[in-house]
């Protein structure tokens, strides 16, 4: 067990001070070592002893997911290749990935935040930790495998993909902590039951979901299919991994880890930094990595942040779900649409299941929009009576929820691919 209380229940301003300590740190370390923030600072008038309140970080310009590829590969590293340990990369969907390097430190400081994280779900040296997130170049296999083993559980690296040797892994090991996507729990919830067992016959008691957005349906969803209490996690590779944040048994949100990670919350347009409670991007500068030092870093994700009291005891800041990515944006006939508000739409409904897939292109320059579902078990397409009417009232709930209507595609159970890591929700041939 890892709660560090020192660090996650100070006062505010102790904390505060102790990040204007580690953010002149970084500001100083990142514009001796790392030429881009030299030249980005040096266009932007400041200097590193221009910080002298933690405010004073709006002076620095952000860094960007272009700038990560003007850099490419390894333009960013503050340290030299012999103290650089562990590389990771995000694929990213256009163009080259993003490459992490991290020192010794940055791999311990990382375990420390996880295991703080794994904590939040209860677990200790006792538990047997499933880690179904991919092992690789990808941050989650590796992320929550080096917290598993700070907080000294017993680790089972399964990796992603073959659900039913995660299965039989899951019963014979007596599993207590799963971690892996929202979208893979769903798929190993139903693997559970096709196998005819229940989560009786399994011995999770907690689950580290995160790597993508996903409601509180598919959260009351997972639970119920695996017999546990799930909690969110929250991390970018170019940040760090798994383990920026992380919900506690109260579930109100993510609690950062301050002491490693300073955040805003911005206006994507106006770029203006919002206050507590407005929704906007989530902008992180990391104080205390020493491989790849970012400052400002613009994370494209959509949330706000929260600061009043938690129950569990943690003083530190929360990040509410995210909502979706600034990119992940849709814009249908001129509309904002977000997956997670079509998923919201679902889970309001018994008759449709989570597993879903969104098709938008263009006929006749005019954007179409298709929703495809699978039905759950026991409603069939040829029920034609039933089907028509759930058509009109999941019509009407995609109209009130996002402003515009959709084509709706009804499928039956089990038709759609199942997702062993990040789900791929939306099908955009506009782009293509
Ligand atoms: O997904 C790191 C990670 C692994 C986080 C395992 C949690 C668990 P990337 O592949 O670089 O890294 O993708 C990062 O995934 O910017 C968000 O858009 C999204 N994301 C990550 N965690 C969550 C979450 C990993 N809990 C991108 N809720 C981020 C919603 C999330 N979205």
């Amino acid at each position: 067990m890892i709660w560090n209380k020192e660090m996650e229940c100070a006062d505010r301003e102790t904390m505060r001070a102790l990040q204007l300590e580690k953010l002149q740190k970084t500001v100083k370390y990142a514009y001796d070592r790392v030429p881009h923030y030299k030249n980005a600072m040096d266009k932007a008038g400041v200097k590193p002893e221009d910080i002298k309140t933690l405010e004073d970080i709006t002076k620095i310009p952000f860094i960007t997911k272009e700038d990560l590829a003007a850099n490419y590969p390894t333009g960013l590293f503050a340290q030299p290749m012999s103290e650089i340990k562990r590389i990771h990369a995000s694929s990213g969907t256009t163009g080259k990935p993003k490459i992490v390097g991290y020192t010794q430190n940055d791999l311990d400081m990382w375990g420390e935040c996880v295991a703080r994280g794994l904590t939040m779900a209860g677990a200790d040296k006792n538990d047997i930790v499933h880690v179904s997130y991919g092992y690789g170049l990808f941050t989650g296999g590796l992320g929550a495998h080096i917290g598993a083993e700070t907080i000294g559980a017993t680790v089972i690296p399964m990796s992603s993909g073959n659900t039913q040797k995660q299965l039989m892994f899951m019963q014979d090991m007596k599993s207590t902590v799963l971690c892996c996507t929202p979208s893979y729990a769903l798929t190993l919830a139903e693997g559970l039951k096709k196998a005819g067992l229940t989560p009786d016959d399994i011995h999770l008691k907690a689950g580290v979901f995160g790597a993508e957005p996903w409601t509180q349906g598919m959260r009351d969803e997972i639970e119920k299919g695996l017999g546990l209490r799930a909690h969110d996690i929250y991390g970018l590779s170019e940040i760090m991994g798994p383990g920026v944040s992380m919900s506690c048994e109260y579930n109100k949100g993510m609690h950062i880890q301050e002491d490693y990670f300073y955040v805003e919350i911005i206006d994507p347009d106006t770029l203006e930094v919002l206050p507590d409670g407005e929704k906007g991007e989530l902008v992180i500068t990391t104080i205390g990595k020493e491989g790849m030092p970012l400052i400002r870093y613009r994370t494209r994700d959509i949330c706000y942040l929260m600061r009043d009291k938690c129950e569990c005891g943690r003083t530190t800041v929360r990040m509410s779900r995210v909502f979706g990515r600034t990119d992940d944006m849709l814009i249908i006939r001129g509309v904002n649409v977000f997956p997670s508000q079509v998923e919201t739409v679902i889970a309001k409904f018994d008759e449709l299941t989570m597993n879903y897939k969104l098709y938008v292109g263009r006929e006749n320059n005019k954007d179409t929009f298709e929703l495809a579902v699978e039905l759950a078990e026991g409603l069939e397409l040829q029920d034609i009576a039933s089907v028509e009417a759930l058509r009109t009232r999941v019509d009407h709930a995609m109209r009130d929820m996002l402003g515009i209507g959709c084509k709706i595609r009804f499928l039956n159970a089990g038709t759609l691919p199942r997702s062993e890591g990040k789900a791929v929700r939306v099908e955009d041939t506009r782009k293509l």
